[in-house]
């Protein structure tokens, strides 16, 4: 196979696209990844497209999509999906014999299926005599599907904590006041997160103090496809009030009776989950930290000083600077009045994405 820079160029485009696509599904499809794909004609021209959102798989949506707009015959068609199309009969039957079936000329595709069930597609088209080429865009595709990934070759979910704190990191004043530190954006924001995990866990602690809804409040969201709010989890040993806002109807809440991440964990576990949202205060975030659980923070910062008060992370035991936790800088924007910093942990190869482009292109 010869491909052209133009024909590369035209797939690196789809695959964008197919990853953008993948990502409406987002918080919808655990224990199975975010999945996108996009069919092109002979002349690289969209003709269909679809995404996984917790039960037909991505490539059989796509297909569907090119049907109904009248497009049948795929012999010169190229499939671009974001993970190597499946090759088990699960919950439906194997994409690649779909693909087979449908004699398509080409799939491309981004990341392998680590997923030992599922994997081997690739080799099944190929011997279909259907031209493969993976690891286009590969990079950007795996952070993506980053807690799926991980879930999948670990058991692990992905563990994200949010914290909303002043410039000097301050998440309470030295009166314990503590709600709206960050701006009304910040908050709409976090609606997002939320809705892009599976569950959401807090303390005893901070439903006492804060009184927290944690749902995303975005039910009514016409690009989504999620008809409840995630699980939330309250941790500890403390007795809530029954009226607290975390007992509402608004979505499901359990109680974890301890303050063991090992039975958090195994609750994940067993679930399938692919992503759990930490909202909590310092305890609980420097135990996090210090046990090296968490994958990914999403730090909102506010222009503001609290001087005195709690910091996030205060309990942890670093007294020298070479116990510091480090951790890799990823996206970093303006929300509102806020900053928003995303840090991943050391050693994740979705950090390396960030590293490339240098904060201070432009200034030198
Ligand atoms: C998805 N959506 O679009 C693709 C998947 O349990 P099943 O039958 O739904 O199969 C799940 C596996 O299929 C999943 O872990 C992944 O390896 C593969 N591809 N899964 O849920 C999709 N393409
Ligand atoms: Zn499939």
């Amino acid at each position: 196979m010869k491909t052209n820079d133009r024909e590369m160029l035209l797939w690196q485009r789809a695959m964008l696209r197919a990853n953008k696509l993948s990502m409406r599904g987002l918080g919808l499809t655990s224990p199975n990844p975010i999945v996108g794909a996009v069919i092109l004609d002979r002349d690289g021209v969209e003709v269909g497209s679809g995404f996984h959102a917790g039960a037909e798989h991505a490539e059989v949506l796509a297909m569907d999509n090119a049907l109904a707009h009248g497009f049948k015959d795929f012999s010169e068609a190229t499939l671009i999906v974001t993970l190597e199309p499946c090759n088990h009969h699960g919950k439906t039957p194997p994409c690649s014999d779909a693909i087979i079936e449908a004699k398509f000329l080409r799939v491309v595709y981004a990341v392998s299926d680590p997923n030992p069930i599922a994997r081997g597609g690739a080799e099944g088209l190929k011997s279909a005599g259907i031209e493969v080429v993976g690891d286009i865009e590969r990079e950007y595709v795996a952070y993506s599907n980053r807690a799926w990934l991980k879930k999948v070759t670990t058991g692990l979910p992905w563990v994200v904590t949010k914290i909303a704190s002043t410039l000097d990191g301050k998440i309470a004043a030295a009166d314990g006041t503590s709600q709206w530190i960050t701006s009304e954006e910040a908050r709409l924001d976090v609606a997002y997160l939320r809705r892009n995990s599976d569950a959401i866990v807090t303390t005893t602690e901070t439903v006492l103090r804060d009184n927290p809804d944690l749902t995303p409040r975005l039910l009514n969201d016409p690009d989504s496809k999620r008809e409840k709010n995630p699980i939330r989890i309250v941790m500890g040993e403390r007795s809530i009030p029954q009226d607290s806002k975390i007992n509402s109807d608004r979505a499901e809440t359990r109680f974890v009776k301890s303050r063991s991440f090992g039975e958090l964990l195994n609750m994940a576990k067993s679930e399938g989950w692919n992503q759990l949202l930490i909202e909590a205060g310092a305890q609980f975030n420097s135990a996090l930290f210090e046990a090296g659980i968490v994958d990914e923070v999403i730090l909102y910062q506010a222009p503001s000083l609290l001087g005195r008060g709690k910091s996030f992370a205060e309990h942890l035991s670093i007294t020298t600077l070479s116990e510091k936790i480090e951790m890799s800088l990823g996206e970093v924007s303006r929300v509102g009045k806020d900053l928003r910093i995303q840090l991943l942990q050391s050693g994740n190869p979705g950090a390396a994405l960030f590293q490339k482009e240098s904060l201070m292109e432009g200034v030198r």
